[in-house]
């Protein structure tokens, strides 16, 4: 039976980061996805191909049988199934790569302290409503939540929120708008996703891949999951 598998994953830090754990399971990508324009990357094993899906899509694809495996960040994971756990889709690995964390940060003049005590509506844009829904629920802050796709930096400095809830690694971006981080939520790093029905059939292939990663997850002081 000729069982090809499927990795997704996205451009960028995350493909950057999986090449030395697909290396370690004797994988070699054939060609580099930010000089290609191809979507389907071929690798030295002929049953193994890498397909280059956006960040946000490589649960969906994962899920719903258009990849076997892929790797996504946490974010990416608790946003797509909207804090519920997503059906059909196994978590076996935290990979620990493109570390970062989830945080609350405001302008270095918002008395953001002095607002949660006073138990003021705060008004906060983030492009991860669930993960700070859930967040300020549990702390019981009230907030009004704006959706945002990028950028999330600016909408403090233009005075659309007051807070912005987003990923911060260096803390550079920050720095640079002038804004603060007020609040850690959760580290942050990146999963192997598994199609449950993939893991059944194509056992025999995905077991040994999925050893090999776990064999190579490295040992950084940057993740602290
Ligand atoms: O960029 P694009 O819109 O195509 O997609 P994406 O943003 O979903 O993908 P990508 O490749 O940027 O991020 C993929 C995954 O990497 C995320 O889902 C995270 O799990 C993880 N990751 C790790 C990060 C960061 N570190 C990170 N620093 N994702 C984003 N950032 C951004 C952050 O949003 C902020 O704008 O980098 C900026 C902050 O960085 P510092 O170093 O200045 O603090
Ligand atoms: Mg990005």
């Amino acid at each position: 039976m000729n069982e090809t598998i499927t990795l997704a994953l996205s451009k960028g830090r995350i493909f950057e980061e999986t090449l030395p754990l697909l290396r370690a399971a004797g994988i070699e990508v054939g060609e580099d996805p930010e000089k290609s324009r191809k979507l389907i990357l071929p690798t030295n094993r002929p049953d193994v191909r890498v397909v280059l899906v956006r960040a946000t899509d490589v649960p969906t694809y994962v899920q719903y049988g258009g990849a076997d495996l892929g790797v996504a960040g946490l974010d990416v994971l608790l946003e797509h199934a909207g804090g519920d756990a997503a059906t059909g889709l196994y978590q076996p690995l935290d990979l620990r790569i493109a570390c970062c964390r989830m945080s609350v940060a405001v302008r270095a003049d918002f008395d953001y302290a002095a607002a949660v005590r006073q138990g003021s509506r705060i008004r906060v844009a983030t492009k991860y409503t669930h993960i700070a829904r859930q967040h300020f629920a549990d702390k019981g802050v009230h907030v009004d939540l704006i959706k945002l796709y990028g950028s999330m930096e600016l909408a403090p400095l233009t005075g659309l929120a007051d807070a912005i809830v987003d990923l911060v690694s260096t803390g550079s971006t920050l720095r640079a708008n002038n804004l603060v981080e007020v609040e850690q939520i959760m580290p942050i790093s990146s999963r192997l996703v598994v199609n449950q029905a993939a893991l059944k059939l194509k056992r025999a292939a995905l077991r040994p891949l999925i050893d090999a990663f776990a064999g190579a997850i490295p040992d950084t002081s940057a993740c602290s999951t």
